[in-house]
């Protein structure tokens, strides 16, 4: 065989490329093979950007995370996949875009497991590589096949799709049926008190917030007027199993022992806990300890509470001894509302006080509050301090900690970022579609597009720009992170080149779009 000089240069040069590339792999887990680290992935639930006084806010001090900020990297443009919940945990858990799943939509508390039993997961990929593997915390991501018995094991759940222990709430805190769910059992329950939930029509003879406003302590705003619960007014209807009923005011305490407990049981070998906190979702629910402190109303006190609970579950890694072993990863499963249902001040006690940090929309939103939100990695004597504007998404986190713990899984969706993560390189991704209500949006550089789409712009109920227009918007987000001015017309070949990137990762053509 004989190969052309040019031809054998370009072969030579190939070669030494690869070969750096995997020597540089090799870099990232040189560490890692001597003792495995344990993962903490700490997550919020609706969080927005500028909640933290470690991301500019000024009225409200977060002292524990903002240690986390400013002792590992703050990431300035750090995603999570979509501006609700379902979705967003959904793409963080499987590294797959929610909108490649029609069920990735948010769920009623009686909805199936929307994770198929065979699907990579990111606790089935680490359990492969040895760690224990655990949820505390909000799942929201369905249980069992269809029509739930509850007062039998629940299944198929977390535990069969990669975590050997879970300690849950089925969706949201607002979402019947409000019990804890360990490892697929209702804890508590009363055999002779059996519970049963509906999403469709109400137990005979049992209260709603409709029939009986008077049971409630907390008003209903929008939706929420079903089964009340501890004065609480919810969706969707539940009857039965009263000494199973959670208390919402210990929540945050109730999760915070079980986190601990978890780590002091699990300390000697390598453990992933995915931390799933509920706070500030509504119902806004502070322990009385809480209760006043922000001088914000709930909203404000359950961020307060939020942050000491974290700082206490620090507390314990370090007594554990493991804190120097163990990557925790800080986020929030979508942006900011303020009112999402209840009558509980958010809005009217906000004062200065900017949630969104900010950026434009919110929750729900195709809009840059909706899915950009504080994002932090931290790793003590590992990673050292800085600030990172490299664009990084939740659903990165499956091929990044593959890498990291030593295997290459290969993905579509979720990019390897490990070293970006650990604050090795400013390269973050090139592009990310973003999704908000089954809709996408583009980022690229520091550009976004969002498609044409019907439908309604304005969010009246919540209050939120959704970031829809029946015409294209693109915006310039390093110069304009506001979003206040649309640059579609006035820039048609940078518009054209999105429309071509975004139809290339979508997989169709914009014209396509049956929502347009
Ligand atoms: C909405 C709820 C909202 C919240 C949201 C899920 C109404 C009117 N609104 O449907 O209160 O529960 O679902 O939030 O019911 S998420 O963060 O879990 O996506
Ligand atoms: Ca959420």
């Amino acid at each position: 065989m004989c190969f052309k000089p040019n031809i054998l240069k370009f072969i030579i040069i190939l070669f030494f490329i690869i070969m750096s590339c995997k020597s540089e792999k090799k870099e990232i887990l040189a560490k890692v093979n001597d003792k495995k680290p344990n993962i903490v992935v700490i997550y919020l639930d609706d969080l927005g950007y500028g909640d933290l006084s470690s991301y500019g806010a000024t009225e409200l001090q977060t002292p524990n995370i903002d240690a986390l900020a400013e002792g590992g990297i703050k990431f300035t443009n750090g995603y999570a996949s979509s501006a609700t919940c379902t979705p967003s945990r959904y793409a963080f858990l499987t590294g797959v875009y929610p909108w490649r799943n029609k069920k990735a939509r948010i769920l009623s508390g009686s909805a199936p497991l929307i994770i198929s039993e065979t699907q990579q997961t990111l606790p089935k990929m680490l359990k492969k590589q040895g760690y224990q593997t655990a949820i505390v915390g909000k799942w929201h991501l369905g249980l069992g096949s269809g029509n739930v018995n509850w007062n039998e094991k629940i299944t198929p759940g977390p535990n069969e799709v990669g975590f050997d222990e879970s300690y849950i709430l089925a969706a949201t805190q607002d979402r019947v049926p409000t019990v804890y769910i360990d490892n697929g059992y209702i804890e508590g329950l009363d055999k002779n008190d059996p519970i049963q939930v509906n999403y469709k029509k109400n137990f005979e003879g049992e209260p709603t917030a409709k029939s009986n406003p008077e049971m409630t302590t907390m008003k209903w705003h929008h939706g929420h007027n079903n089964s009340i619960v501890n004065g609480i007014p919810r969706i969707g209807y539940m009857k039965g199993g009263d000494a199973a009923k959670w208390s919402d005011i210990d929540m945050a305490d109730h999760f915070l022992q079980k986190a601990q407990n978890y780590v002091k049981k699990h300390k000697e070998n390598p453990f992933f806990l995915y931390y799933a906190m509920q706070q500030p979702h509504v119902p806004r629910t502070p322990h009385p300890r809480f209760v006043g402190k922000s001088g914000m109303g709930p909203r404000g006190d359950v961020i307060l509470e939020a942050d000491w609970v974290i700082g206490e579950f620090v507390k314990t890694l370090e007594k554990e001894g493991v804190l120097e072993n163990t990557l925790i990863v800080f986020s929030s499963d979508n942006g900011p509302v303020l009112n999402d249902g209840y009558y509980d001040d958010a809005a009217e006690k906000l004062g200065k006080h900017d949630p969104k940090g900010g950026l434009r929309g919110g929750k729900y939103s195709l809009l840059e509050a909706g899915t950009r939100v504080p994002f932090i990695t931290y790793w003590k004597g590992t990673i050292k301090p800085s600030i990172s504007d490299a664009i990084v998404c939740q659903i990165d986190l499956l091929a990044s900690l593959a890498a990291l713990t030593g295997i290459e899984e290969s993905t579509t969706d979720s990019k390897e970022l490990m070293k970006t993560l650990l604050g090795k390189t400013d390269k973050g991704r090139d592009h990310l579609i973003i999704e908000a209500n089954s809709k996408t949006a583009l980022r690229s550089g520091d550009w976004l597009m969002i498609p044409p789409y019907k439908g309604t712009r304005f969010n009246k109920k919540v209050n939120i720009d959704v970031g829809i227009l029946p015409k294209f918007q693109l915006y310039n987000l390093k110069e304009d992170v506001g979003q206040k001015q649309n640059l579609a017309e006035d820039k048609p070949e940078k518009l054209l080149e999105m429309i071509e990137t975004f139809e290339i990762l979508r997989g169709q053509k914009i014209n396509k779009f049956k929502d347009n």
